[in-house]
Formats: C-alpha cells, sequence, structure tokens
C-alpha cells in the first residue's frame, strides 16, 4: 500500500471545505492513518516547497501556507500518489477539470485548495516533514475486504 501527503490548505480550511474534501478520498477508499491541524512555520512551509524557491510565485506561496491552519494528512491505499493527483486535478483551478477537487472547487492559481506529493519518493520526504513516527496510525479497517479484491492487493 502506498502512502501519500496531503494538505488542506489555508483557503479549503478558511472556506469550510475540510470536511467535503476529506469525504471525496475517504469514498474514493482511501485510508486516513494520519490527521492534524496544523498552523505551519516558514520554516516549514520553505522545506516542504523548497523545490519552488528562487520562483517568482514562492514568497507569495509561503505567505499563504503559513497566514492560516491547515488540515495535514497521510492517506494511504493503491497508488495513492498518482489517484490522489488525478481526484485533486490541474494545478491552477480554472484549468482543473470539473470533477476535481481544484476543478469543483476553486478560480485560483494560488489557492488551489490542497497539495498532494508528487511520486512515493517526495511522499516519503514530505510526510516525514510533517508528521512524527508514532503520530501515523496503522489499523486494521475490515471495509478494506470491499475496497480491494485478492488481485489488487
Ligand atoms: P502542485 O501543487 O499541483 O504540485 P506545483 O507546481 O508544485 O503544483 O506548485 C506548488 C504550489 O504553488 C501550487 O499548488 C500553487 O499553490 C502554487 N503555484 C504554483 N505555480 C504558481 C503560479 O504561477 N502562480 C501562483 N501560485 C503558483
Ligand atoms: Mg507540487
Amino acid at each position: 500500500m502506498e502512502r501519500t501527503l496531503i494538505l488542506l490548505k489555508p483557503d479549503a480550511v478558511q472556506r469550510g471545505l475540510v470536511g467535503t474534501i476529506i469525504q471525496r478520498f475517504e469514498a474514493r477508499g482511501f485510508k486516513i492513518v494520519a490527521a492534524k491541524l496544523m498552523q505551519i512555520t516558514p520554516e516549514l512551509a520553505a522545506e516542504h516547497y523548497a523545490a519552488h524557491k528562487g520562483k517568482g510565485f514562492y514568497d507569495a506561496l509561503v505567505g499563504f501556507m503559513t497566514a492560516s491552519p491547515i488540515m495535514a494528512m497521510v492517506l494511504e491505499g493503491n497508488d495513492a500518489v498518482r489517484v490522489t493527483r488525478a481526484m485533486m486535478g490541474a494545478t491552477f483551478g480554472p484549468n482543473a477539470e470539473s470533477g476535481t477537487i481544484r476543478g469543483d472547487f476553486g478560480l485560483s492559481k494560488q489557492y488551489n485548495l490542497v497539495h498532494g506529493s508528487d511520486s512515493p519518493e517526495t511522499a516519503q520526504r514530505e510526510i516525514a516533514l510533517f508528521f512524527k513516527r508514532g503520530e501515523i496510525l496503522p489499523y486494521d479497517r475490515p471495509a478494506d475486504a470491499w475496497v480491494y479484491a485478492d488481485e489488487d492487493r
């Protein structure tokens, strides 16, 4: 089972869309193995978005991500990185297809509601930035017997 880091960004929290967005991931079959509301520091935002340092939107992005709490979570499921990214849609709200989270709830380039790791390697790095080992809780979920067939495991 793959894990990915999902962040519900400050605009999702401020607009009261946390439940709506989590609902989509849960309904798809993903299991929440860690979750917390966090006020992140500029240092953590900078580390998380280190790949974008120096770009024109970088300072605004760090300002945005630290302006208000975020909801951070680790989701687990088959192909979690690729599938959650597909559910999020294109980076910029106006370009995101209807039916995706960004395409259904956003119109902004920067305020695009949700972050998802872009590769399994990135996910490992990002999960470690936001969660301590003991904050990730593996547990059995009997309903998974009906989320996955034997051949999916
Ligand atoms: P992603 O979130 O779809 O992986 P990235 O290219 O990694 O997209 O960009 C990280 C975040 O930076 C985006 O989600 C968005 O909030 C912001 N961002 C990226 N490019 C721009 C831009 O050109 N203008 C404003 N904000 C941007
Ligand atoms: Mg990215």
